[in-house]
């Protein structure tokens, strides 16, 4: 039973000054798999979907999404149909951001030098698409249209041949009319009428209606991402990244604004009650203007219960200075980190892990998350310890290239052969010496 009535309590406190190492690491610590009891579940539906195809998946409509569809999929008609209904405002600020991300990401598809790396010895490396990739669009509590744009504007730049879209089907049988609209904009002409597990499997193994890919991209529920690590560990189809909840972390002083700062942490709660949103603060008084601000800012939200919980399920580090900020905000590798300060020069050079930085008092994840340019795919629970977000890099290979001269296969000759020795691989030495004969 929801208690309504208690008070607002604000974020937990901590100071960093009393946290041992073992409290450090517990209190960064999160998602621990709390998904493991529902694989059977998803591998029941993958093995399903896998047997059976598209009867499965229409069953899975009709018992997951409330839905009985004809067939599986939105033709380009019926997305155009679908996108008459936004209003001119709407397409407009879908254009801008699809124009941002769109010039943000074509930086990043760069031809790298020829090294000669003796003389006659030649290296390089070049990039070709990932062939067939198939983005996962959620279609739950709230549909975000803003990740088709994050992931098929870089599939689009990396050149990918085939990109399959799929996204539940609303009641009606269609998908939102935003997400129509962005496909548009996208040059996608169809999407498929697929939610859940049983899309990830779909999209793994292919169905009488659905494409096969080479590796998925996409958020999703916990049966989503659990249906992703399993695709990934037993099939050759790759996955962008393992996904927990999203987070965000915002390292405030004596310059930032509790009022922003409050507006970004709930930002991040909207998502879902089981989202993070950290402040750690240079003093009391910051920590406590925020939680004032919280207390202020929350009701009036339409999905103050949503926020509501993951603020309960958040807290606060009270920092001597922006330096030991830092030092939390790298344990602790969050997937947004906001520098709410006016000195977020001094501390840029020190960021270790994250996911996207925002920098200063103007800069809200919001933009980041929609418009600015840069990808909202990102490394949670920790993962930007070693992930980096998603980019144009997550849709190409990078393959190697090499080419010997006659000179070449003379100069790198008997360093070969001595090492193909060394190891006990006559083949090896053979292949070399049988062409370094005169
Ligand atoms: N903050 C989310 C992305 C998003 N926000 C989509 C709004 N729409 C994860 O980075
Ligand atoms: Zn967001």
């Amino acid at each position: 039973i929801e208690d309504n009535s208690s008070p607002f309590r604000g974020l937990g406190g901590y100071t960093y000054g009393e946290l041992s190492a073992a409290q450090l690491r517990s209190l960064v610590q999160r998602n621990v798999d709390p998904a493991n009891e529902i694989r059977a579940v998803v591998e029941d539906v993958i093995s399903n979907v896998r047997e059976h195809g598209d009867n499965a998946l229409l069953g899975y409509a009709q018992k997951f999404d409330h839905v009985e569809l004809q067939k599986l999929y939105l033709d380009k008609a019926e997305l155009e149909e679908l996108a008459t209904a936004l209003l001119p405002e709407q397409k407009q600020a879908l254009q801008t951001a699809y124009q941002n991300i769109k010039k943000f990401h074509q930086t990043q598809l760069k031809t790298e030098d020829k090294v000669e790396t003796m003389p006659g010895v030649t290296c390089w490396r070049e990039l070709r698409p990932i062939e067939r990739v198939g983005l996962y669009i959620p279609g739950g509590s709230a549909v975000l249209p803003s990740t088709l744009l994050m992931l098929g504007i870089p599939a689009q730049i990396a050149g990918c041949h085939q990109i399959v879209v799929c996204s539940p089907p609303q009641k009606n049988g269609k998908v939102n009319a935003f997400i129509a609209y962005v496909c548009q904009l996208l040059g996608i002409d169809k999407i498929y009428l697929a939610g859940g597990s049983q899309a990830i499997a779909a999209m793994a193994y292919g169905t009488e209606t659905i494409p096969a890919v080479d590796k998925i991209f996409g958020p999703g529920n916990q049966f989503v991402t659990k249906a992703k690590t399993i695709i990934q560990s037993t099939t050759t189809c790759a996955i962008d990244m393992p996904a927990g909840p999203s987070e965000v972390l915002v390292i405030a002083d004596e310059t930032s604004n509790p009022e922003f700062v409050a507006a970004d942490l709930l930002a991040q709660a909207e998502h879902g009650a089981d989202s993070q949103s950290i402040l750690v603060a240079t003093s009391q008084n910051i920590i406590d203007a925020v939680n004032k601000a919280l207390e202020k800012q929350l009701p009036v939200l339409p999905r103050a219960e949503i926020a509501g919980k993951a603020i309960a399920n958040s807290y606060s580090v009270l920092v001597n200075d922006l330096q030991q900020a830092m030092q939390f905000s790298n344990l602790y590798a969050p997937e947004h980190l906001i520098l709410a300060t006016e000195n977020w020069q001094s501390i840029v050079n020190s960021i270790i892990n994250a996911g996207s930085v925002f920098l200063g008092n103007l800069t809200p994840e919001s933009v980041g998350d929609y418009a600015s340019g840069t990808n909202h795919t990102l490394p949670t629970s920790a993962y930007a310890r070693a992930y980096s977000g998603v980019s144009v890099d997550s849709f190409v290979k990078k393959i190697t290239f090499q080419h010997i001269t006659p000179d070449g296969i003379q100069n790198i000759g008997p360093t070969v052969e001595i090492l193909a020795e060394l190891e006990g691989l006559h083949a090896h030495k053979n292949a070399v010496t049988i062409r370094r004969a005169p």
